[in-house]
């Protein structure tokens, strides 16, 4: 088989206060992504710090590692073709109020930063992203059984 592009999403803890950890998944399940790693985890200051570096000494950078450590996360590794692309055109773009309705933060946000998920932006940042969240035994490679109507 193929090997397909991986993407990290995560519901971040907004959205796990807000009981939309299933709400998301949903989506992820019907769009036909398929999950080959997921879990909850409780993200420490420095895998924050890893996560945010580029937003390092910005305005809302502190405000954004406390938010990102103040409860759990679900984390996720996606599996697709052009996963990345898809799973950010899914989410919207990082302002809720700009998001177009149908997106995840379009539908279910109203705040930049509480916008409920966050999506690998790149190949590359999915790639360290993917590898700063999970181990490699976490990630399962399968085959599911509508693959074959979901591809040619
Ligand atoms: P994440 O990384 O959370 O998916 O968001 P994006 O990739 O869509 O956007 P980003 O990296 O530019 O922003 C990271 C995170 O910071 C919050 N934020 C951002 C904020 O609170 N105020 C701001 O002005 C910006 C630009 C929202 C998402």
């Amino acid at each position: 088989m193929e090997t397909r592009e991986r993407t990290f999403l995560m519901v971040k803890p907004d959205g796990v206060q807000r009981g939309l950890i299933g709400n998301v998944i949903s989506r992820v399940e019907q769009k036909g992504l398929k999950i080959v790693g997921l879990k909850l985890m409780k993200i420490s200051q420095e895998l924050a710090t890893q996560h945010y570096g580029e937003h390092k000494g910005k305005p809302f950078y502190d405000g954004l590692i406390n938010f990102i450590t103040s409860a759990p996360v679900a984390a996720m590794v996606l599996e697709g073709d052009d996963a990345v692309d898809i799973v950010r055109t899914m989410i919207g773009v990082t302002d809720p109020r700009k998001a177009a309705p149908g997106t995840v933060r379009g539908d279910l946000a109203v705040f930049m930063g509480k916008n409920v998920v966050h999506g690998s932006d790149s190949l590359e940042s999915a790639e360290r992203e993917i590898n700063l969240f999970f181990s490699k035994e976490e990630i399962y490679s399968y085959t599911i059984a509508s693959e074959d109507h979901l591809y040619d």
